[in-house]
């Protein structure tokens, strides 16, 4: 008989969503950087083994929103707990408890929703902080199980999929058996290219970009792909640096996002950027969705 469930990962900006998923998949379906904040809308990634299919739910990360773009994030993170059967709840094991975890515990408790509580970054800490943190997180709610891991090593995560089986019920599977992800590649495109611009850049400047694909075409006879994409920034300034001196900027984002979409697809890929501004984006609610960030 076979079986499927929906598990929402949430928690704090940084904490390590998207590389627990990445790391759980085997596979790279969401991007990862080091800028809080990085992922912005939910991503499916779907992981099937014998009669049972997960179907995880990374989500931007709960933060106290500041524009129209972080009002999407959060009510994408909010509403993912809501339809998931089980929510992981992923945390720095170092860190204070905040409000966010003790909203999320609060909503697993009012919702009778199981909260399975991963205890990150292991890798940082020594073991006396690991039970340390056990001890505090055991005290304020009763999780189904409390996982330490290092999900950037890759690290412990098979535990967080053998808490979530039980939480699977019995249905058809959602998706086929092959894919490890409901996002179009164009999206995935699009997402690699802000990846590599988050990787390159600093200060206020990632908090600000959007990548849009313009042009995604394969050729029928050679099989290459053919993406335009426009990154917009928000100011002049900013446009500058993601140029770099003489396009170098610009040429280095092309060349590794380019590698990570050939590795995705497959196949050879043409990659032609392009570097826009759009003044103040993120306050505004048309423009905001605009750039796909809406519920479609
Ligand atoms: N040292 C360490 N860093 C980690 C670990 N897991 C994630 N990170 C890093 O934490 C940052 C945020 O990771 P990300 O998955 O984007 O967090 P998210 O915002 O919760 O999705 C990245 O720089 C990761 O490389 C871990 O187990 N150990
Ligand atoms: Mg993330």
């Amino acid at each position: 008989m076979k079986r499927t469930g929906f598990i929402a990962l949430v928690g704090r900006p940084n904490v390590g969503k998207s590389t627990l998923l990445n790391a759980m998949l085997g596979e790279k379906v969401a991007i990862v950087s080091s800028k809080p904040q990085t992922t912005r809308t939910r991503i499916s990634g779907i992981y099937t083994k014998g009669e049972d299919q997960y179907v995880f739910l990374d989500t931007p990360g709960i933060f106290k929103p500041q524009n129209s773009l972080g009002d999407f994030m959060v009510k994408t993170a909010n509403a993912t707990m809501q339809d998931a059967d089980a929510v992981v709840l992923v945390t720095d094991l170092g860190k204070e408890v905040s409000k966010v975890e003790e909203d999320v515990m609060a909503y697993a408790k009012r919702a009778e929703v199981p909260c399975i509580l991963v205890l990150n970054k292991t890798d940082l800490y020594n073991a006396t902080e690991v039970a340390e943190a056990i001890m505090k997180y055991a005290a304020l709610h009763d999780f189904t199980a409390v996982i330490p891991l290092s999900a950037k090593g890759g690290k412990g995560v098979e535990a967080v999929l053998k808490e979530c089986a039980p939480f699977l019920r019995e249905s058809e599977w959602f998706y086929p058996e092959d894919i490890a992800t409901d996002q179009p590649e164009r999206v995935m495109a699009a997402e690699i290219i802000r990846e590599k611009v988050l990787r390159t850049t600093n200060k206020e400047i990632p908090h600000g970009v959007a990548v849009v694909v313009e042009k995604f075409s394969e050729d029928p006879k050679t099989g290459m792909v053919s993406i335009h994409a426009t990154v917009y920034c928000e100011r002049a300034s900013h446009k500058g640096i993601i140029l770099g001196k003489g396009g170098e900027g610009l040429k280095r984002i092309g060349t590794y996002a380019r590698q990570d979409i050939e590795n995705l697809l497959g196949t050879k890929v043409y990659l032609n950027l392009w570097v826009k501004v759009k003044e103040n984006w993120r306050d505004s609610a048309a423009t905001v969705a605009n750039f796909g960030y809406n519920d479609q």
